[in-house]
């Protein structure tokens, strides 16, 4: 969830103020899990090593965050689930730890890579934040099985064929939390502005949000070519205990899918 800016410092008293910067974790940044493959499709023999970047990160903002080692990860290709957790190995992403690990596509199939990351604890928000995190790279030019659950406890499953999509073409998801279509929920979206090519014109822009209808079913039109990741964020039903004291938590479902320019032939 976002972390709003409560006031403006300057419009309260200088002790009010105080407080309300300890409460305030700053600018507004959502968080996201992020597992970024090095390419969003697989074509050639030779390149068929993915490398995928494994982080909890403010994709727009480009700050990290650290992260512990997963509690799971791996692929489903061609219906076949891999544990990848072994692979993992640390690394830094936007300055604070995180993890990649390699995976080689050896046959024409569909992977799709998943996260289930430990609770990480947001002192900003009294919460523990759990985001699960999916993306889908097609392999030799199979493209079945991209709709599939992979049977997370919150699963974004894509309407949208989750590659070969153009910037500007309308992405639609469906919510399923527990495996059961999940209405009502709000679904942040957010560019990865790897690059720091994009600044937000103010703080409402830096994640958009939609929200799921009563069938769990959100769409959205990706303005831009690029990796944008899609969190639906709902409460999960445990609690985790900190310090004696049961503390909400956040898990998130989220989706990261590429967006692409089309190519002008040159004449
Ligand atoms: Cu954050």
């Amino acid at each position: 969830m976002r972390t709003p800016r409560f006031f403006l410092a300057s419009a309260l008293a200088p002790a009010l103020a105080v407080a309300a910067l300890t409460l305030s974790a700053g600018p507004a940044l959502a968080h996201f899990g992020m597992v970024i493959p090095s390419q969003d499709t697989v074509a050639d023999k030779a390149k068929a090593k993915v490398e995928l970047a494994v982080s909890f990160s403010h994709p727009m903002e480009g700050n990290g965050m650290d992260m512990a080692k997963p509690k799971a990860f791996g692929v489903v290709d061609n219906g076949q689930k891999t544990d990848l957790l072994p692979a993992l190995k640390p690394a830094k992403i936007m300055d604070h730890a995180a993890w990649t690990a390699e995976y080689t596509f050896k046959k024409p199939g569909v992977g799709t890579f998943f996260l289930v990351p430990e609770p990480y604890f947001e002192p900003a928000e009294d919460k523990f934040i759990e985001h699960l995190t999916k993306v889908t790279v097609p392999a030799f030019g199979e493209e079945e099985g991209w709709d599939a659950p992979v049977g997370l406890a919150a699963e974004i499953v894509p309407l949208t064929r989750p590659f070969g999509n153009y910037a500007g073409n309308v992405f639609t998801g469906k919510l399923l939390v527990d495996g059961k279509p999940a209405a009502d929920v709000p679904v942040e979206v957010e560019f990865y502005n790897k690059d720091k090519a994009y600044e937000a014109p103010n703080e409402y822009m830096v994640a958009q949000v939609v929200k799921t209808d009563v069938n769990g079913v959100f769409s959205y039109a990706v303005p831009f070519a690029g990796w944008w990741g899609f969190a639906a964020l709902v409460d999960a039903p445990e609690t985790i205990q900190k310090d004696g004291v049961a503390k909400k938590v956040e898990r998130g479902a989220v989706l990261w899918t590429k967006f692409v320019e089309p190519k002008r032939k040159k004449k």
